[in-house]
């Protein structure tokens, strides 16, 4: 399996299709954890990536505009994409709808935000059928498809019911709830039961592997058996043998650590420094989106002033909001609330040579990120949630000094691996954060240094290459006896 291509569907392509206001087709770079993980992969193995660039049936692409928009944003990829135009109905219930009103606030532990609607769930369904009559297309013998993501948690099962018996590996980029979470949800048995119609299903942590067992047991009561050792879990299930594992995500290690060492960044980097001499930087990039925590993360940055005025004028908090899904307005509001409080503090405690808060709305380009990563004193990482959050990863990669230090939600994925050396905080306990962030401030280099060592050394062996293979080596097991326990696997919890 491992020799023939790789087919990666995921719900967005690596490339985002704009119509512009003269009615003319944009392409773009894609972002976020997903694309920043895969995109070296396919680079260096070639393949097939299939997925939605973002523009509906109605914005009235033609094919042909289409497939020179996506010759020109693959240039060079060493992959090829195969896209797949949703209509704005599609869009509405399946990926706004079921994917980003049921699923998502669901699996991040915030059911009062879950909007249950069955009309979604239809339209889930349907646009998984669709997706996968795509896949069928495009696939040749001994191709390996890895699904990736909880838009597509139903896809296999339409492979299935069309004949497809080869192998297929899913990996679930976000936390899986604990079961008194998942069974809230209406369609609760018929999403296991899709689930268990994959191969290999990845979770990033033990965690997310434990809560799904534990659903797969109690919601399918008598129909499963699990055995299994170390971080590998086979479940017998009434159609296949199922393999169960955690494979925490990763980055491309010396790529963030080579770009980050590059002249421009270090120039960058410089700048940065020569503008706000004597001041420490905390530093928080977060996607917009109410899983990251943002007003707590505020609340304590705020509450640390007030607590430790040694800090006032010598630290500033450099929070990064990627725009997303401005659209909704859940998400308005959440950036409403956010300006307010920066304004709010800032009114509050700025002095002439002082700003505590900057706070920039907008991404970033790759060198600007890196200057900050490379320049700042304490990566402030708060999620309420978060499958394993990549931006602490990346800080690590990037702080080629080692004298950053980071303060670490113990609820991000990333705390299995790197809990150890970070200092991890509960975001919703304001008062602890506030006083973590003065401690990380007050932290002796020598001692930073050494869990910056160990926190990089560990993600340089882990790294996405690690991540990937693994995985699929984990996909060619076809039953219990043969598999091999991977002991690397498996980190604190
Ligand atoms: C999902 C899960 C999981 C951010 N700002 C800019 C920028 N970024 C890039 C970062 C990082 C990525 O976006 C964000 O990754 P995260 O992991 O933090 O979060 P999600 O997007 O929510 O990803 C998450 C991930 O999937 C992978 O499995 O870790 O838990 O929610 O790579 O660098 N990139 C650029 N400019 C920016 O301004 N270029």
């Amino acid at each position: 399996m491992s020799e023939g291509r790789l087919i990666i569907v995921s719900n967005r392509l690596p490339v985002v299709i704009d119509k512009k206001k003269d009615g003319s087709f944009s392409i773009s770079a894609g972002k976020g954890g997903l694309v920043t993980a895969m995109a070296p992969v396919l680079k260096n193995r070639g393949g097939v990536w299939i997925g939605w660039p973002g523009i509906i049936e109605e914005d009235g692409i033609t094919e042909q505009n289409l497939g020179e928009l996506i010759s020109k944003g693959v240039k060079d990829s060493g992959y090829e994409l195969e896209p797949i135009i949703l209509t704005k109905k599609e869009r509405d219930n399946y990926y706004e709808g079921f994917s980003n009103e049921i699923i998502w606030p669901l699996f991040h532990d915030l059911i009062s935000l879950c909007n249950f609607k069955d009309k979604y769930w239809e339209t889930y369904l349907s646009v998984n059928k669709k997706i996968s009559n795509k896949i069928m297309s495009k696939i040749i013998k001994d191709d390996f498809i890895w699904v990736h993501d909880y838009h597509l948690l139903n896809v296999a099962s339409e492979l299935r019911q069309k004949g497809y018996n080869n192998r297929i590996g899913f990996f679930l980029h976000i936390p899986f709830p604990s079961l008194d979470i998942f069974s809230k949800l209406p369609w609760r048995k018929k999403i296991l039961e899709s689930l268990l119609e994959y191969d290999l299903i990845g979770f990033q942590t033990p965690r997310d592997k434990r809560n799904f067992l534990q659903c797969v047991r109690r919601i399918l009561r008598n129909k499963v058996q699990a055995r299994g050792r170390e971080n590998l879990v086979f479940i017998k299930s009434q159609s296949r043998d199922v393999l169960v594992g955690s494979f925490p995500i990763s980055i491309d290690y010396e790529a963030f650590k080579d770009g980050a060492d590059s002249a421009n960044v270090a120039e960058r980097a410089w700048f940065l420094h020569e503008n706000l001499p004597n001041r420490k930087l905390i530093l928080g990039i977060d996607r917009l989106d109410y899983t990251k925590g943002i007003p707590f993360k505020l609340k304590a940055f705020a509450r640390a002033l007030e607590k430790y005025p040694d800090m006032q004028k010598k630290v500033s908090l450099v929070q990064i909001l990627v725009p997303s899904r401005v659209y909704i307005p859940k998400y308005k509001e959440l950036k409403d609330n956010i300006e307010r409080m920066v304004g709010e503090i800032n009114g509050r405690f700025t002095e002439l040579g002082w700003v505590p808060i900057y706070y920039i709305f907008r991404s970033l380009k790759r060198e600007e990120l890196l200057a900050y990563y490379r320049t700042s004193e304490i990566a402030l990482v708060t999620p309420l949630k978060d499958g394993m959050n990549l931006v602490v990863k990346e800080f690590c990669a990037a702080n080629i000094e080692e004298t950053g230090i980071v303060i670490l939600s113990e609820f991000a994925g990333a705390s299995a691996q790197l809990g150890k050396e970070c200092l991890l905080v509960n975001p919703f306990d304001v008062e602890k954060t506030a006083d973590t962030i003065y401690e990380a401030y007050k932290m002796d280099y020598k001692i930073k240094r050494k869990k910056m060592k160990k926190m990089r050394n560990s993600i340089k062996k882990y790294d996405i290459f690690w991540w990937v293979d693994n995985f699929i080596k984990a996909g060619v097991y076809q039953s219990y006896e043969e598999y091999i326990p991977i002991k690397d696997f498996d980190f604190d919890y």
